[in-house]
């Protein structure tokens, strides 16, 4: 068992993911430390979570807001810093084992791959970053003595799966809930309203992956994750809509035996995972009683329904930077979304007319990835202003 206390630096500590992490933490104190917290602009939870735990350090990424945070806790011992670098460099420091990539979006690039450098164990939940920059991701990885353990709990289901096997995945099946809208028509669907497409009903979870999980988007973003993190194909992936949520994905072998993990819908479990593997502790969620559980129900995704799917898959095949600006102009169209200022149809519209429009780079550096989100994010805002 593990004998060292792990010291966890949560990158989004006041998003939904984050919050979970510290109940975690909050539940075993003699395993695990809350070193660093970060988080964009919420000053008041950050504030409370850092007295709480007696953290070492915080960022407070908005820089406009530093001399809030940095005011309220004068009195404590803890480090106050603001900006997108000092998460960076805090990452790289050694008083850090574990870094939770919780934020959300592509601001998780930098401090990811800070953290890789850094030879820390990543337990990623930033989904956005593999599909940006998943090449640029896996090659820091090969130099480094850090590795990622996925909390996404699809991703985690796979991962846990493939523990102990020594073959390679034929096929790996990546379940779906299918979101607020699996048995909506087409029409209802383009026309829906916010608070329609933020219930879910199965994960609660923050804003941006609930709108995501809405367009199925979400299952297209995985799909790019799961070819990175598992070095399979896209058409060695299939997605297969599960309801329930009870499934959290299965690998298929060559002989055709599929292995899958189970549990009921609950992010606390692959968190805690990717805190304590190889090991695994008690979770205190409910666990599955076949006596009780009625039926679980499998069926194949609408890609007619729901564009984002097959948008993703395009924007996979056609590689280099265009899973990056797919996921720019996302990010672009849930915020406008949100916003009020355009249809839940016109999301995959904006999307598609991103990746149309996009100078193509085979081989994106870094400095790319960087340049094709900005400009990914510009000509999506240009095709909402021209409307
Ligand atoms: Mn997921």
């Amino acid at each position: 068992m593990m004998t060292m206390k792990k010291r966890v630096a949560i990158l989004g500590s006041t998003g939904s993911i984050g919050c979970q992490a510290l109940e975690i933490i909050e539940r075993y104190p003699n395993l695990f430390e809350a070193e660093v917290l970060t988080a964009n602009n919420n000053t008041s939870l950050l504030i409370e979570q850092a007295i709480k735990f007696n953290v070492n350090a915080v960022v407070i990424a908005d820089e406009s807001k530093y001399s809030i945070v940095s005011n309220a806790l004068d009195k404590y011992d803890i480090k106050v810093f603001c900006g997108i670098e000092s998460i960076e460099s805090l990452v790289c420091s050694d008083n850090i084992d574990i870094v939770l990539t919780a934020m959300v979006g592509f601001s998780g690039v930098k401090p990811t791959l800070a953290a890789i450098k850094a030879g820390k164990r990543v337990a990623l939940a930033n989904k956005e970053t593999l599909v940006a920059a998943g090449s640029i991701v896996m090659n820091a990885l090969k130099n480094s003595s850090s590795h990622i353990i996925p909390v996404d709990s699809e991703h985690s289901a796979i991962f846990q799966c493939l523990q102990g096997e020594y073959n390679l995945p034929e096929k790996i099946l990546l379940t779906a809930s299918g979101g607020p809208f699996l048995n909506w028509d087409k029409d209802k669907i383009r026309e829906a309203s916010i608070e329609e497409a933020l219930n879910h009903p199965k994960w609660s979870m923050g804003k941006k992956v609930t709108i995501d999980s809405a367009s199925m988007m979400n299952k297209g973003l995985e799909m790019i994750e799961a070819k990175w993190l598992f070095d399979v194909t896209p058409s060695q992936i299939e997605m297969v809509v599960h309801p329930q949520s009870i499934i959290h994905s299965m690998v298929q072998f060559k002989d055709g035996s599929i292995t899958a993990q189970l549990s009921n819908p609950d992010m606390r479990l692959p968190i805690q995972y990717s805190f304590t593997y190889p090991n695994r502790l008690d979770s205190h969620i409910k666990k599955i009683d076949f006596k009780t559980l009625m039926e679980l129900n499998f069926s194949k995704p609408d890609t007619d329904k729901f564009p984002c799917i097959r948008i993703a898959y395009e924007a996979i095949e056609m590689g280099g930077n265009i899973p990056c600006a797919m996921n720019a102009a996302n990010e672009c169209a849930v915020e406008l979304f949100l916003d009020n200022s355009i249809t839940f149809g016109e999301i995959s519209k904006i999307i598609e007319q991103t990746i149309k429009t996009i100078d193509f780079v085979k081989e994106p550096s870094l400095e790319e990835i960087l340049l094709t989100d900005k400009e990914a994010r510009k000509i999506a805002y240009q095709i909402i202003t021209k409307k």
